[in-house]
């Protein structure tokens, strides 16, 4: 029988990796608008994480960018990318910008996951997610679904298309998985929002129920997120939680009934540990701004325990920094904390926990083609440095010549890891 293990899916980040300002209610995204971006830097920044991630002895797995711009969609909307036809004097600059976002590099938006041990056929299910509520993220999943169909084209698992509209679900940023070890049954946590606050509540609650369901999840909790977290910016669960294992870290302000949530828990998996981070010493709104929450929080394979991936925006917050210092000197179940450079995604929201979509299954049935060892790294490093953009500023984007970079680029990186069927 095949050994179960986890496996982090980064999306590799895109040449168009642009600064649009398209995401309401992620105020990093609105505060980057306009910005000039650095596709190669940024795409560089996530393979390193990637590297560093093996080197602790974890397992890491690859997701590609998209085709972007993605004329598919343009289409629908009865738009081509040729200036030279009539847009009936509408200036359609706006559309563009959302056809040509990368935003597919935040894997964790890209499927809900539940593994084998937590589902009625033992397979492991994954759902696509719709991300209906933003428009350039709404014509992702089709691209998604090509690629999942093909790295989990296993026996072992089963694929499920995004979940109908108007019901938003954005995946695994709003669902955490608790349990005694990966291989074992565990509680799966949807986490929802609920609409009438300032943002957008990107997760509905009927979207989560959907998604259990289909997965045959045996044991699931469905939690609402606070109102609080989404108003201050908190778009998505994982800016004030993650879970791994039997351990919970969440901001004491991230749910709305916490104190059920943390009673069904407990009565569900009784040596679950609660890490909990007190607003008294680390606002939600220094949450937010250092994406503390936004961690791979990862069970050491080499070492034991677990440690925190987290950003360098989190040292670089003394309030912060303290606490998570403080945390790990105790005796809790957290022993390391190590910060990453994702400086490029992070301007546009997007942490170390954002960037990666985690698998419980078995290595050998994913096709290899989607897993990483460093020399496959090394190689990824050689085509971004040679091929991706350096710089993206606002008023290229509707530059044809950017388009057929960002294209070539691509085709460079699916050509190295023989993913052509991808183009
Ligand atoms: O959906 N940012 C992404 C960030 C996603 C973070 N993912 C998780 N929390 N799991 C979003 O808001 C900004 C794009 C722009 O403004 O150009 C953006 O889409």
């Amino acid at each position: 029988m095949a050994i179960c293990t986890e496996i982090n899916f980064d999306g590799l980040i895109g040449p168009s990796h642009n600064y649009g300002g398209l995401s309401l209610g992620n105020l990093a995204s609105a505060r980057n608008a306009g910005g000039v971006s650095h596709p190669r830097a940024a795409a560089l920044q996530g393979l390193e994480k990637m590297r560093a991630n093996l080197r602790l002895g974890l397992v890491q797995g690859l997701l590609l960018p998209h085709d972007r711009p993605d004329e598919r969609w343009l289409g629908e909307l009865g738009l081509t990318l040729d200036p030279s036809l009539p847009r009936g004097g509408h200036d359609v600059s706006a559309l563009i910008a959302n056809a040509l976002s990368a935003s597919a590099m935040w894997a964790a938006n890209a499927a809900t996951v539940s593994p084998a041990p937590d589902t009625a056929d033992g397979r492991c299910h994954l759902s696509v997610a719709n991300l209906v509520t933003m428009p350039h993220r709404s014509h992702e999943w089709p691209g998604t679904l090509a690629q999942v169909r093909l790295a989990f084209a296993h026996d072992a698992f089963r694929i499920h298309g995004p979940v109908p509209p108007p019901f938003g679900d954005e995946g695994a940023a709003n669902h955490m998985r608790l349990c005694a070890r990966h291989d074992t049954p565990g509680v799966e946590v949807f986490v929802y929002g609920v609409a009438g606050g300032p943002f957008p509540a990107r997760q509905h609650s009927e979207a989560s129920r959907a998604v259990a369901r289909r997965h045959g999840v045996a044991d699931a909790l469905f939690v609402r997120q606070s109102d609080e977290a989404i108003a201050a910016g908190a778009f998505h669960n994982d800016v004030v939680a993650v879970a791994n294992e039997r351990v919970l870290f969440a901001h004491e302000q991230a749910f709305a009934e916490k104190d059920q949530f943390y009673a069904d828990l407990r009565a569900r998996l009784p040596e679950v540990e609660i890490v909990e981070v007190p607003a008294s010493a680390v606002s939600l709104a220094d949450a937010i701004q250092s994406y503390l929450f936004n961690a791979q929080l990862v069970t050491l394979p080499n070492e034991g325990g677990m440690a925190l991936i987290l950003p360098t925006e989190a040292r670089d917050n003394e309030r912060v920094w303290r606490w998570l210092e403080a945390m790990v000197a105790g005796n809790g179940p957290i022993r390391r904390l190590i910060p990453v450079d994702v400086r490029q995604s992070m301007a546009n929201g997007g942490g170390p926990a954002c960037l990666r979509l985690r698998v419980v299954c078995a290595p050998e049935t994913v096709d290899p083609r989607f897993l990483l060892d460093e020399a496959k790294i090394d190689c990824l490093s050689e085509i971004v440095t040679r091929h991706w953009p350096e710089t993206i500023a606002p008023d290229a984007l509707s530059s044809p010549a950017l388009w057929a970079d960002i294209r070539n680029a691509r085709a460079a990186a699916l050509e190295a890891l023989d993913l052509m069927a991808l183009a």
